[in-house]
């Protein structure tokens, strides 16, 4: 059952400070996929505070929903809202990730992350192994359900389709396949790359029911993730549309927030972190 005591300003703080702590993570850590990282936040932040049926003092409890980061590159932001979630400790992740020897690295390690369900990174897997997951939950009798974020440019990953496929065979009702839609890949607009569109009709011809959301706009996504839990005719796909690099100011909404390199740029992160803490992440387009 969804937490319905959290409102969505403090969902939306919570986003800020997910951000915030997301830039500063890079900053130590040098470099990073703050693209990715930072379009995903919102989605985040209402799945872990209100949504998911989870424990922090019981990671591993056998009814709880699972989260596959599918794009795992999104480190950057999914391991600090873990530790702000209770599961991690937030100053030991923010001076540690991808540090030699760190528990934390670039992409998350589930032996090794306490709240991680999925070791991620190699694109293309996350769906399949939740479907896995998913119909073994069923199988088990227990009503948990996983969700499966990917970026848009892994939908060009091949394996997806197996699992889109299998998803629909077995009428898993408990899967939620979230594609972060930040219109940009590693190396340019994915229209351009290799075109996805129309995606809704593709998951619907694969059986999903299809919600799309302005995935940083906290009440839409909201919405979109209360519909997606009340629905128990199948698998669902939601279409979160986001910005790329969503409060990196200067690199946002563009291909080269993929990968940004901060370590050397303390005026770029106190800019950054300015405008996060006074922009309303509702004006930003996706
Ligand atoms: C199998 C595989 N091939 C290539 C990569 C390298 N890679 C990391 S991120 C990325 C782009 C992913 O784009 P998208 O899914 O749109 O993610 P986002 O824009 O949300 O960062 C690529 C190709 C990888 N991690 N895994």
């Amino acid at each position: 059952m969804p937490n319905t005591n959290i409102s969505i300003d403090e969902l939306k703080n919570l986003a800020k400070e997910l951000r915030i702590n997301t830039i500063e993570t890079t900053f130590n850590a040098t470099s990073g996929h703050i693209g990715g990282s930072l379009s995903v936040v919102e989605m985040l932040i209402a799945l872990y505070f209100k949504y998911l049926n989870i424990d922090p003092t019981n990671p591993d409890k056998e009814d709880r929903d699972r989260l596959i980061l599918s794009k795992g590159h999104a480190a950057l932001s999914y391991v600090p809202c873990l530790a702000m979630r209770g599961y991690l400790d937030l100053e030991e992740v923010k001076s540690k990730f991808n540090k030699t020897n760190s528990k934390y690295g670039m992409h998350p390690d589930s032996k090794k992350i306490r709240g991680c369900d999925c070791s991620t990174g190699s694109l293309g897997h996350g769906l399949p192994i939740g479907a896995g997951m998913a119909l073994g939950l069923k199988h088990k009798g227990l009503d948990s359900k996983v969700i499966v974020i990917t970026g848009d440019g892994e939908c060009q990953e091949g394996s997806n389709y197996e699992a889109l496929m299998a998803a629909n065979h077995y009428k898993l009702n408990n899967l939620i396949w979230i594609i972060d839609r930040n219109h940009f890949e590693i190396d340019g607009n994915t229209e351009e790359v290799m075109k996805l569109e129309p995606l809704d009709k593709k998951a619907e011809a694969f059986g999903f029911k299809v919600i799309k959301c302005k995935g940083n706009v906290m009440k839409d996504v909201d919405k979109a993730l209360n519909e997606a839990w009340n629905y128990k005719e199948g698998p669902v796909c939601i279409i979160s549309d986001t910005s790329k690099g969503a409060g990196a100011v200067g690199y946002q909404g563009t291909v080269l927030s993929h990968y940004v390199s901060l370590g050397d740029n303390p005026k770029d992160v106190e800019k950054m972190i300015n405008y996060i803490k006074e922009t309303d992440m509702d004006t930003i387009g996706g």
